[in-house]
Parts: C-alpha cells; structure tokens; sequence
C-alpha cells in the first residue's frame, strides 16, 4: 500500500488525503499513517492545507521505491525485501530461503557483519553502497553453481561499464575499475548431487564510501571514487539486476560459451604473469585463459598448463591491463 502511495505523490505535483484515499480504497487515517511511515524513511513530504501532499525529496536509498521504476525484470528483484540493518544479506535470505520465492532480493541499508569468501569479511557501512543478495533457484546441476557467481561478475561489470564506469572482471569474480575492487560476489548453495535446491548471490557493490578503511585503503574503490557524483542507489541497484537477469537467461538458455565470451572480453589479467594462492598451494604464471568450466588456466614457467577451479589472484603482485 505505502508502494501505491508513494507512486501516487510522484504521480502527482499535489494529492489531497481524500483522493488518495479514494484511489486505494482506504480510511483518510491509514494515509495519514503511511505518510508519516514514507517520512520516517527518508522522503520528504510537504502537507498543504487545501492542496494536499507533495512529495519535495526521495532519500538515495534502496527501498523498493526507489529501485522499482527502473527495473526491467521479469522474474529478478520483483519480490524486494529491504532491511535498514543486518547482519550479512546473505545470511538474512538463507534464513528465509525455503519459503522464498526465486528472484528475491534482500537488500540492507547497512551490514553489521557482512562476509567475503572463505571467512573473511565484507566491510558495509550504511548508506555508502548496494548490499544485497538474491535468491536463485536454477535447474542446474550443483556443479555448475560457480558459473553462475562468473555470470554475476559479467552482469555487474556490464551495468557498470553501461553507466559509464571502466569496470573489468578479476578472476574468479570480483569486479575491479582502475585496478581496484569496487564489487565483490560471494555465492552459497544449498543442493544435492541431482540439483541446486537454492542459490544465494551476494553482491557488494561500493557507491558512496569515499574514505576507505585502512584495511582495504590500498585494493578498494567506489563509484564516487572512480568518477563524478554516482547516480542513486536505487536506479544502479536496478541496473544491475536487469544485466543479471539477461546474462542468467542467456547462461539457462545457450550454456556458460556466451557468458565465457562476455567475461573473456571484460577481464583485467588475462595474459597478466599473476600469483594464485589456492587450497592446493600457491600458484604463479601468465594467466592465458578462462576454460569452459569457468576454471583459470595459468601457464606456468616450466610450459604447462595448470587448470584452477578456486582461488585468490593476489592483487598487489599482479599486473593487470587495466
Ligand atoms: C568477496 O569476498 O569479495 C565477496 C564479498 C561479498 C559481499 C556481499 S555484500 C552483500 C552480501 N552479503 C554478505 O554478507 N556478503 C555479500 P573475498 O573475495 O573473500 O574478498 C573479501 C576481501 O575484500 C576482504 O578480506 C577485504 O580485503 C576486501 N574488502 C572488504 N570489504 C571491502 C569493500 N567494501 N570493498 C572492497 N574490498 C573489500
């Protein structure tokens, strides 16, 4: 109902309580309440008597509002569940992730706990980027789960690059502008040996945060760091859930050869001489290729071709075509 109300005022340059009322079906004292509610969120809302209300300000958020307008999705981001504060997103969708409807996006204000891979964190001050994870549900075999954080690294990229941001991909899916890390995605899955039962895809994108913490101040940027003003939140947030759901489509639709085209032609190392640390070790050699099982193929110094299904690109020792 406040999503009605709130497309009413934008609507309209005045709405009187009563036309609202008319228009929704509800008592003059529920639009009252879900004014104050707009208000408590952000929006600025003006009360003239005899005019009615206007709408002078929307907050840069990430309310369903605000992302709404700008979606062009069939199935991605049309359930939005907005958080001012969690956690980790992730950990939030996976909660409610067997009751969840495929396409969810759960978005938060602010991370209090937000993780990378492997155990490390996710640092997600309020207000200063797109926190958000969605919740897929492919009729993929489990181990094809990683192509999908490949295709997100592709989409994300995508949007970006469409905004005008010289964004590129870093293996296996961080997305990099200027050699920095500006997005990170870290996938989860819950399936078994014939299927995916559910997919969560958490994504950081950094927007505002304009003075980095020390522990990321050397590898981190953000959108306002790497250009002029970005625009609000909502609208990139939308942006990039529409090249989501194009590069999953295309990924259910043609297999991962498509989307292995896309990412080979946005990443930043590949004929780099780079260091991979991995669980087996760690790893040097000129990064010649992404195969067709998403894996990086590194040539190393002896002649041989070594395939790496998961790891981490050291990022200071590594010398990209940015
Ligand atoms: C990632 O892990 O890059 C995955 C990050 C995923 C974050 C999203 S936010 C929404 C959703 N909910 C979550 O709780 N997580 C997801 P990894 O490749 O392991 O990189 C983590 C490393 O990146 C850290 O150890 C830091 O060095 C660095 N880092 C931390 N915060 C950063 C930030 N805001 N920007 C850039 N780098 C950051």
């Amino acid at each position: 109902m406040r999503q009605k109300i709130l497309q009413l005022l934008k609507e309209n340059s005045y709405i009187s309580g009563e036309a609202i009322s008319e228009a929704l079906g509800i008592s003059r004292t529920a639009v009252w309440k879900h004014i104050k509610r707009l208000e408590d969120e952000g929006y600025q809302i003006k009360a003239r008597r005899g005019a009615g209300y206007t709408l002078l300000s929307v907050p840069d958020s990430l309310l369903p509002g605000e992302i709404r307008p700008f979606l062009k999705t069939r199935y991605l981001g049309q359930n939005i569940i907005y958080k001012q504060q969690v956690s980790s997103t992730n950990t939030a969708l996976r909660r409610l992730a067997a009751e969840t409807v495929a396409g969810t996006v759960l978005f938060a204000d602010e991370q209090t706990a937000g993780r990378g891979r492997l155990g490390r964190g996710w640092i997600a001050p309020a207000g200063t980027g797109i926190w958000m994870s969605l919740l897929l549900r492919p009729q993929l075999p489990s181990r094809q789960a990683a192509l999908f954080t490949l295709s997100t690294a592709v989409g994300v990229a995508q949007a970006l690059r469409d905004m005008g941001y010289e964004a590129g991909i870093k293996w296996p899916n961080d997305v990099l502008i200027g050699g920095r890390k500006v997005c990170g995605i870290l996938g989860e899955m819950q399936g078994d040996i014939d299927g995916i039962h559910w997919l969560i895809m958490g994504i950081g994108i950094n927007v505002g945060l304009t003075s980095l913490p020390p522990e990321i101040e050397k590898t981190a940027t953000s959108l306002a760091l790497a250009g002029n003003t970005p625009p609000a939140r909502g609208m990139i947030a939308a942006a990039v859930l529409n090249a989501l759901e194009e590069n999953y489509d295309l990924l259910e639709r043609e297999g991962f050869a498509p989307i292995r085209e896309r990412w080979q032609k946005n990443a930043v190392m590949l004929g780099s001489q780079v260091s991979v640390v991995t669980p087996q070790g760690k790893f040097q050699g000129l990064a010649v290729d992404l195969d067709e099982e998403g894996c990086l193929v590194l040539e190393e110094a002896e002649g041989g071709r070594r395939q790496i299904i998961a790891g981490d690109i050291l990022l200071q020792e590594a010398a990209f075509h940015a």
